[in-house]
């Protein structure tokens, strides 16, 4: 029996990012209709609405890095802008009637749930009851401002990376860049040559994969919209690379060993050999997010690009002072510092069973079921949540296998399998027990500090495969697992 033949549950999404929208089109072609896509901005594409710095290109390839039941065949090049990308996931939820079920400008700030129903709070003071709520909202979402002591006084603009500010004139600019990620290396290899001077400040050296964004021919593009296998094959393809990727990241053996060797090639093109032993990380490759990049060393060469190692000491209304004294006079001052990506659906409050809430049940730091769902916290998943397979991997491709995940308790849901599911606390320990008994192999744990470890020291992410984590997400639920209370409600 579809949904619509029965009863159907109202369901709350949170963000209307890459996960939200996969969600939302998953809902739609298992016959749900009675969702709510809540978003705080007013467009879809979450942190490719956010990020709009120069230069900011996706590091996964742009025929992988697209919803599998979505293939684009008109991506111009290897790897797709920021601003590409963000049409592709506008038009995708356009085309599937997202727009009708998006209530824009809805910054959602609580839920409660009251032993029955989520009642959600929106930061205008609305409130209303749903069966289920998804958290939608991604990790990349709140950006992580250093706190550098004179940051308020100084007379240029100073904004972070994800909110750049368009309005402000790049030309004739002496422009300082705080972190070396993937946006602060992007940033760099853009910003070169086109202001007077670029001045990097770097707290850690990032190991950088050497690429080339090479462009699709027209005759390609051609032929991908004539036949949309070769796109089903590129995808493919990509997934096997990926997958072999993954290997290094998660035990030692040959991968890694050829990423190190393509890397320290790849550093050894640096020819100052002082510039080369600044460049130099102190950890192994991919132990931080590996950068891929088809000219950063090119630009950290050119004369008109410093890179200074020195620590900053604090900033004035001039420029950033260094603990060696020195002042570097800036225009502009771009904080590429990264995301506090431990935050998950925080700053929301959450209140499940009995009072229990998030921040409490992660006091320890965020933790989940198999990637989605919580203790206390009933018919309550997560998106792309705690222990997702964040590495490199796209999240087009978790965001699909979580959702498929979704839609099966809802169809057991409407079946009248269950009125509330949540997992025991026992299974929840012993599977979070299992992920931290996997990760000393992984190369996350090989002595670098990054986004990837928690407080704890121990990596947050996927462990294995992710063909593994696509069986998990595949699997039928073990019952045994989780608590089901089968009451029928009546609204
Ligand atoms: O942020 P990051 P990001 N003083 O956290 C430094 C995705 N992404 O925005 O390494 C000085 O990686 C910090 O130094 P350290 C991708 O998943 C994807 O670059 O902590 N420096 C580091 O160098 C990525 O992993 C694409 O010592 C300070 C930098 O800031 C994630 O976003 C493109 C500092 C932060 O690096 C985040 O990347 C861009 C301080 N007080 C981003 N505080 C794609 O292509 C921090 N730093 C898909």
């Amino acid at each position: 029996m579809s949904p619509t033949e029965s009863r159907q549950p109202r369901v709350a999404v949170v963000g209307a990012g890459i996960s939200g929208i996969c969600l939302g089109i998953f809902l739609r072609r298992a016959g749900f209709h009675d969702f709510t896509i809540f978003e705080k901005a007013s467009g879809f594409g979450g942190t490719w609405r956010d990020n709009s710095y120069p230069g900011l290109v996706c590091d996964v390839p742009s025929r992988y890095y697209q919803f599998s039941f979505a293939k684009n065949p008109d991506w111009t090049r290897l790897y797709a802008t920021g601003p590409q990308i963000n049409s592709y996931l506008t038009d995708v939820a356009r085309a599937h009637d997202l727009h009708r079920h998006t209530r824009w400008n809805s910054e959602v700030t609580a839920a409660e749930f009251d032993g029955r129903a989520w009642h959600l709070t929106t930061a205008a003071g609305a409130r209303e009851r749903f069966d289920f709520v998804v958290c939608a909202t991604g990790f990349l979402h709140r950006p992580r401002t250093p706190d550098i002591p004179g940051l308020d006084t100084f007379a240029g603009a100073a904004f972070h990376s994800a909110r750049w500010d368009h309005a402000i004139d790049l030309g004739g600019k002496r422009i300082g860049v705080i972190g070396t990620g993937s946006t602060g290396t992007q940033l760099v290899r853009a910003l070169a040559g086109q202001v007077p001077r670029v001045v990097l400040f770097q707290r850690s050296a990032q190991w950088i994969l050497p690429t080339v964004n090479r462009p699709f021919t027209r005759l390609s593009r051609v032929l991908y919209r004539r036949w949309p296998v070769l796109n089903t094959l590129s995808y493919r393809l990509n997934a096997m690379t990926f997958a072999l990727f993954s290997r290094g990241l998660v035990r030692p053996g040959p991968v890694r060993r050829v990423i190190t060797a393509i890397c320290a090639a790849h550093l050894r093109t640096v020819r100052d050999p002082d510039l080369r032993r600044a460049l130099t990380p102190d950890y192994p490759p991919m132990c931080k997010r590996l950068v891929v990049s088809d000219g950063f060393y090119a630009a950290v060469q050119r004369p008109d690009v410093d890179l200074v190692t020195a620590a900053i000491d604090h900033v004035d209304p001039r420029g950033v002072v260094t603990a060696d004294g020195r002042r570097h006079d800036l225009d502009i001052l771009v904080l590429a510092t990264g995301f506090d990506s431990h935050a998950y659906m925080r700053p929301m409050s959450i209140t499940g069973t009995g009072g229990h809430t998030l921040d409490r049940s992660w006091a320890e730091g965020p933790h989940a079921f198999e990637a989605m769902m919580l203790p206390e916290f009933p018919n309550l998943f997560m998106l792309i949540g705690p222990h997702s397979p964040v590495a490199n991997h796209p999240l087009t491709a978790v965001a699909e296998a979580q959702s498929r995940r979704i839609v099966g308790w809802l169809r057991r849901w409407c079946d009248g399998d269950f009125t509330t599911v949540e997992p025991t606390a026992a299974a929840t320990a012993a599977y979070n027990e299992r992920l931290r008994a996997a990760m000393p192999g992984t190369v996350w744990a090989a002595g670098c500090h990054s986004w990837y470890l928690g407080r704890n020291g121990v990596p947050e992410v996927w462990p294995s495969s992710p063909a593994r984590f696509d069986e998990l997400m595949r699997r039928t639920p073990d019952l045994a697992d989780y608590h089901l209370d089968r009451r029928v409600v009546t609204r």
